[in-house]
This record gives C-alpha cells, sequence and structure tokens, in this order.
C-alpha cells in the first residue's frame, strides 16, 4: 500500500510538470518496484485495474539481458527475392505476430550528395543508388516494395516507414558507412511488457560475416590456427521514445560483435552479391524502460563509429490482451489515468483495511 500511496502523491505533486518528469517517474518506479516485499507484489497482483496501469511493471524485474534467438524466414526466390519473417523463438517460446513500425520521424540524415558518388547525375532519381548520404532504402534486386528505392533522392519519413511497416525483410534502410542519422520510429500496436520470455524488439542488420581479423591483426590460437568469429559489420544505437518522441530510459548500442546469426542472407539493390543477416534482440529491461511510456525506439548510427548500419526494425507484439485493440495513448492522458488509477486503488485499499 505504501508504495501506492508515495506513487500518487508523487504523480500528484508533479501534474503540472508532467513532461519533464516521466523519466524521472519511471525511474521512481522501477526503484520502489525492486523494494517491494513478495506480499506488497503478490497485493499488486490481485488488483486487477491497477495491473493494468502498471501491471507492466511487475515484469521489469523479471526481465533477463536478451537471449538469443532463432528467426524463421520464408525465402522463395533466393536471397534477391521477398524473405518474409515468419517466426521467432525465444527461450521456448514463439510468436508469429509481429508489432511494425507505422510512423517514422527522421531528425537528421545526411544529405545525398547527387555531384558525388557512382551515379553523379543529378537528373537521376529515384530506382538508383550513389552511395552518398546516410540512411536510404534498399530491397532486394527482386523483391517486391512498397514504394520504388529511394536511390539519390533523400528518404522521406513516409519512405521508410512503408520499408519498416511490412515483414519482408528484403525491405530495409540501407546506410552508407560515413553516414549518420537519428530517426524516431513509431509501432502500429502499443509496446506492452509481458511474461513471454521472447524481446519486444528485433533488428535484423546485412553483412553478418566470419571475421579473421581483430583490431586490425590476424589473430592466431595457440596452435597457430588463423582465429575466425562470426560478427557483423555495422552497429546500431537504440534508445525507447514515448509517444511525443521524447528519448527515455537509457542509451544502448548494439555493437557488431553482439550480432548472432539470423541464417538467411539477402542481396539487395545496393551491393552485388548476397550477405548474410545477423541479429539482436531488445527488452525493455535493455532500454531501462517499463512499458508505461514507450511509443517506439529512435535509432542513430554516427558515421564511422557505427559503420553505416543496413537493417530491419521489427517489433513483436505483446501477449496482453487487453491492450490488443488500444493505441498507444499520449504520454499525458497515461500519466493522469495513472493518477486516477493508482488513487482507485489507494481508497479500495483503505477500505479494506
Ligand atoms: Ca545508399
Ligand atoms: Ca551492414
Ligand atoms: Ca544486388
Ligand atoms: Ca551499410
Amino acid at each position: 500500500m505504501c508504495f501506492y500511496k508515495h506513487l500518487k502523491q508523487y504523480v500528484y505533486k508533479n501534474a503540472n510538470k508532467r513532461t519533464q518528469i516521466q523519466s524521472q517517474t519511471i525511474t521512481a518506479l522501477q526503484q520502489r518496484e525492486f523494494k517491494m516485499t513478495s506480499t506488497q507484489k503478490k497485493l499488486t497482483r490481485l488488483s486487477a485495474s491497477v495491473s493494468l496501469v502498471f501491471g507492466t511493471l511487475l515484469a521489469v524485474s523479471n526481465s533477463a539481458y536478451a537471449a538469443s534467438f532463432t528467426t524463421t524466414v520464408q525465402q522463395d526466390n533466393g536471397a534477391k527475392g521477398d524473405t518474409f519473417l515468419k517466426s521467432i523463438t525465444q527461450n521456448g517460446k514463439t510468436t508469429d505476430k509481429f508489432n511494425l513500425v507505422n510512423k517514422v520521424d527522421i531528425l537528421s540524415n545526411t544529405a545525398v550528395d547527387k555531384t558525388k558518388g557512382s551515379n553523379a547525375d543529378a537528373s537521376l532519381n529515384k530506382g538508383v543508388t550513389n552511395n552518398t548520404g546516410a540512411a536510404s532504402t534498399d530491397k532486394g534486386d527482386n523483391a517486391s516494395s512498397p514504394t520504388a528505392v529511394s536511390g539519390v533522392s533523400d528518404p522521406t519519413g513516409g519512405d521508410i516507414a512503408a520499408y519498416m511497416g511490412n515483414t519482408n525483410l528484403n525491405n530495409i534502410v540501407d546506410t552508407e558507412e560515413a553516414g549518420s542519422f537519428v530517426m524516431n520510429m513509431f509501432f502500429q500496436n502499443q509496446v506492452k511488457e509481458d511474461n513471454s520470455g521472447l524481446d519486444s524488439f528485433y533488428i535484423f542488420e546485412r553483412g553478418f560475416q566470419e571475421m579473421i581479423y581483430k583490431d586490425g591483426k590476424v589473430m592466431k590460437d595457440e596452435q597457430g590456427n588463423v582465429v575466425r568469429e562470426q560478427a557483423g559489420n555495422s552497429s546500431i544505437s537504440v534508445r525507447a521514445i514515448d509517444a511525443a518522441g521524447n528519448v527515455i530510459g537509457k542509451a544502448l548500442k548494439l555493437t557488431k560483435q553482439t550480432q548472432t546469426d539470423a541464417g538467411y542472407s539477402i542481396d539487395t539493390t545496393e551491393i552485388g552479391g548476397a550477405q548474410r543477416v545477423g541479429s539482436w534482440g531488445i527488452s525493455l529491461a535493455d532500454l531501462g524502460v517499463s512499458d508505461l511510456l514507450v511509443a517506439g525506439l529512435q535509432l542513430s548510427a554516427n558515421g564511422y563509429e557505427h559503420n553505416g548500419p543496413d537493417f530491419k526494425l521489427v517489433g513483436r507484439m505483446h501477449d496482453r490482451p487487453e491492450f490488443e485493440s488500444a493505441t498507444t495513448p499520449e504520454p499525458g492522458s497515461l500519466l493522469a489515468l495513472g493518477a486516477v488509477g493508482g488513487l482507485a486503488f489507494f481508497k479500495r485499499r483503505q477500505k479494506q483495511n
């Protein structure tokens, strides 16, 4: 009860400056959740109305760091063709329900230079590329796509959203190694934590390979054999955002060394042959947030530090039926709802006592 009393007071006390305190509120809630006794946790679980609003906090403490997972794709026409994501299996659970990106705000993206590059011709438009700029839309050479690839034109948020907004893993964002971008990606369904053991987001990145160089040198083991290891060739940074696009939680750099094999290859318009794909899974715990405010992810890459990630971002549909038809609420209304829910619970508890 103490927990909700404090919560109610906290939310009310800060009602006028709620946008500023969103992330602090989450942190405070998480800290209190960790401090809760098992009896308190049991009480919390019994309260359906409160769990609707705050129940997701329960999952925060039992989410382990992202485990490896298996990706199943349907690829009928080889690496150049459509490559549909069929399911993901992780921690013994399989899902085929995905939460797709439906809106992208490009905050920055190195502009294409039509005077440079391999297709230097200012008259060129969509459908070809000149390998300048940063993020652009790209697809398998023979794959279907919602629109022509952005090519030598800078992509719009709508272009990127269209390429992320389907399960065709051969519709991607291609990024030049020297380029930088920051993009906010929002999902069609609410992002909710659950106890399925599956991550909330998956990123597939083209360029997974066997490395024989480490720190610029060929490494050898004690027997003198060249050390080969599997890794991606690009990294990407991610951070949770709320519905207004404010960053929340902590920044997370997914490095190329931590990629795992996604088990398939793609050959897109910007490359001359098939490349293997690696993957990362991301949980809300990895991002240091509960799902109270999460509406999407901010993805970013900074030149050679990330080396031009070529990726598809797919969310997983949560296993929380009570949220299934809901769309992502605005942060303000969520907090107000939280305050009301907390108050109702507090009053009920008082009566019972
Ligand atoms: Ca390009
Ligand atoms: Ca890459
Ligand atoms: Ca190609
Ligand atoms: Ca690249």
